[in-house]
């Protein structure tokens, strides 16, 4: 087994929240000043979604703040476009600052804000960084010949939703946008992938953990698989794991809200060569686990699919 569940899961569930909310999952995790932060979506009883705020000493024991953190904004343009609420954060930290990027979505589609903080107190919106429809973009935590680099998922109506790549010189303006990972017939992804936690940098290569989604009679199965991404040219995948690492087992990953999915936004390296992952379940609770990343690099080495 690649990834090892925290034997305590879920880790955070909507009791744990101090103001009323109906699911905890799909959170985003970063360190800051020796605390693990984690910036978690929750669906309020209206059905629409905000992000909250909580803080661990070992990233297995949370304590959420007493207010959310990130709700859809009131003025400007943010406000016409996160009307339907605030979905999935992905943070990187590049530059001193926390790079925060989120689903926007409105009657006008899905689309990805970025936002930043620099401490966790005060957050400041910076951008929409696509237009409809996008969703799962991911920064990575270093730039490229001076530009800074995502990976993202746009949708399709005429091709399986696949991951894409893209440049920026200031994070506002992004191009030379290329195709880089398609779903593979029959096989666990079949039906669409997307970047799932900001790239990991390994001495082999960028970890890329994504989820892969396949349809069955009885709905979507979403599963987590990696990739491994050249250390200096991003575009170039030199593998992607042809197993999952990770499906829905537990109780709480095969039922809750939307049962049968495991979902990440996040993952923290340690120093001992591990990986702390973090996972949504069932679109209702937070859960963790680690993997040895030299394991999950192996998988993309030694048994991978072909990217395209
Ligand atoms: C995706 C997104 C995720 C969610 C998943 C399973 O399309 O909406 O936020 O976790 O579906 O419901």
């Amino acid at each position: 087994m690649l990834v090892t569940r925290y034997q305590y899961n879920p880790i955070l569930t909507k009791e744990d929240i101090p103001y009323p909310v109906s699911t905890v999952h799909n959170a985003g995790i970063t360190t800051y000043r020796g605390e693990y932060i984690m910036l978690f979506r929750s669906h309020k009883m209206n059905g629409r979604s905000i992000l909250g705020l909580a803080r661990s000493i070992d990233g297995y024991h949370w304590k959420a703040e007493e207010q959310p953190f990130m709700e859809p904004a009131k003025k400007g343009i943010f406000a016409e476009y996160e009307e339907y609420g605030v979905e999935d954060p992905r943070i990187t930290f590049i530059d001193g600052e926390y790079l925060i990027t989120y689903s926007a979505y409105s009657r006008h589609g899905v689309r990805v804000g970025l936002a930043k903080t620099r401490d966790w107190e005060s957050v400041e919106r910076f951008s929409l960084i696509t237009e409809a429809d996008y969703r799962n973009v991911v920064i990575f935590p270093d730039k490229f010949n001076g530009l800074y680099a995502r990976l993202d998922r746009p949708h399709s109506e005429i091709s399986p939703w696949s991951v894409w790549i893209s440049y920026s010189p200031d994070l506002r303006y992004w191009g030379d946008s290329k195709l880089i990972m398609r779903p593979v017939q029959y096989h666990w992804d079949e039906m669409k992938i997307g970047p799932g936690a900001p790239p990991i940098k390994t001495d082999k290569g960028w970890l890329n953990i994504y989820h892969g989604v396949y349809p069955t009679m009885d709905g979507s199965v979403y599963r987590l698989g990696v990739a491994l991404h050249d250390l200096n040219d991003p575009s170039k995948i030199i593998g992607v794991g042809d197993d999952w690492i990770l499906q829905p087992e537990e109780p709480y990953e095969l039922t809750g809200y939307v049962h049968n999915v495991v979902f990440t936004c996040g993952a923290v390296p340690e120093n001992d060569g591990t990986l702390k992952i973090y996972w949504g379940a069932s679109d209702s609770v937070m859960c963790v686990g680690t993997a040895k990343t030299e394991d999950l690099v192996n998988l993309c080495l030694n048994n991978s699919r072909s990217a395209i």
